[in-house]
């Protein structure tokens, strides 16, 4: 049994990319292991948000990832700014690493450049406060999208260099990839990941998007003049981007999806992508309809956050013991 810790930020509507890349492996792993999911609230505000946006979507992101599968019985769902450890650690991460470090984060480079002259320093170090997020529940592994790998390896550097320095208090965790490690592109710039905060919304499958407008979205994709469903993303980056999700979704291969549509044009391969995605989503969708107003959903996070809080109290004890952050 490993002890296995992931989060996502309420900072957007919630895509078919978190679904793939995050989501869906989360209720695969709650048999076997001790998990921990959390609304990464305090993340978010790394970049401005909307005060009522921010409540509204805490809550919503809760009930999606119940009615994605994960069991409140089997797993620990909670709230980050209801667990005063998160931050208290990401303090002493934040202390622990080296500003080059995490300039170098290809997430802060992407994200500070979009945000002109005032860059808010909690983008700088949003790694640091990762890493205690993880770093907290003793952690084994960590199920993430391929995007997260460069803060994965920060998380295992700072873990080892505070155990170097103060002795094993931290468990050192490894990433958890899904399918082939899935990467879901944006439908209109397929060399850029889907992405939640994206202005453009025909570019991204929302997880709530009405089976119609999947459709739209899926048939307007960006692809090429070829007329040939096969994998070459230098060359043909929208459909095998088309291709990777439907795989995803299907559990097919490349080759199988190539065979199957050797004799089809574009228009029925994209058909076949947007009803596969459809009928992964409408359950989902269903399930959310029926929790969001549902009462029962705060005494899950309540009960959450008080599990959490006392798992990560004992790390949080050891580490200020450590340090020498005591009277
Ligand atoms: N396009 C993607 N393909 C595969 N996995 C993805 N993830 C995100 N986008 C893709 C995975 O979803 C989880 C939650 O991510 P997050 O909310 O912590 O932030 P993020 O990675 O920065 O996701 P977004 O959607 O791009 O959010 P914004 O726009 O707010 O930055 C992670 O496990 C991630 O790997």
């Amino acid at each position: 049994m490993s002890i296995i810790f992931s989060g996502i930020q309420p900072s957007g509507n919630l895509t078919l990319g978190n679904y793939l890349g995050a989501l869906r492996n989360f209720s695969k792993v709650q048999k076997d292991n001790e998990c921990y999911y959390c609304v990464v609230n305090q993340h978010a505000i790394t970049v401005p948000q909307d005060p009522q946006m921010l409540h509204e979507r805490t809550r919503t992101l809760a009930a999606i990832y119940i009615a994605s599968g994960l069991d409140p019985d089997k797993s620990t769902l909670f709230v980050q700014s209801e667990v005063p450890e998160h931050v208290q650690l990401g303090w002493i991460m934040t202390c622990s690493s080296y500003v080059g470090e995490l300039e170098r984060m290809t997430q802060y480079k992407d994200k500070s450049a979009k945000q002109g002259d005032s860059i808010p320093a909690g983008l700088l170090t949003y790694p640091p406060l990762m890493a205690a997020d993880i770093l907290l529940y003793q952690t084994n592994l960590v199920p993430v999208g391929d995007d997260q790998k460069q803060h994965m390896e920060i998380t295992r550097d700072l873990a080892q260099r505070f155990n170097r320095i103060y002795g094993d208090v931290f468990t050192v965790p490894d990433i958890l990839l899904g399918h082939d490690g899935t990467r879901v592109m944006s439908l209109q710039e397929p060399t850029k990941k889907m992405s939640k905060s994206d202005d453009n919304q025909t570019a991204t499958i929302y997880l709530l998007d009405a089976p119609k407008d999947i459709e739209k979205k899926i048939k307007r994709a960006q692809t090429d003049s070829e007329n040939s469903v096969h994998y070459d993303v230098k060359n043909k980056p929208g459909i095998s981007n088309l291709m990777d999700i439907l795989a995803a979704v299907t559990e097919q291969t490349h080759e199988q999806i190539t065979a199957a549509y050797a004799d089809k044009g574009y228009g029925a391969f994209k058909k076949d992508v947007a009803d596969a995605v459809v009928s992964v989503l409408e359950p989902i969708q269903q399930r959310y309809t029926q929790l969001i107003h549902d009462p029962e959903l705060d005494k899950i996070l309540e009960k959450g956050a008080a599990k959490a809080h006392a798992k990560a109290n004992v790390t949080y004890q050891n580490v200020c013991k450590a340090i020498g952050l005591y009277r």
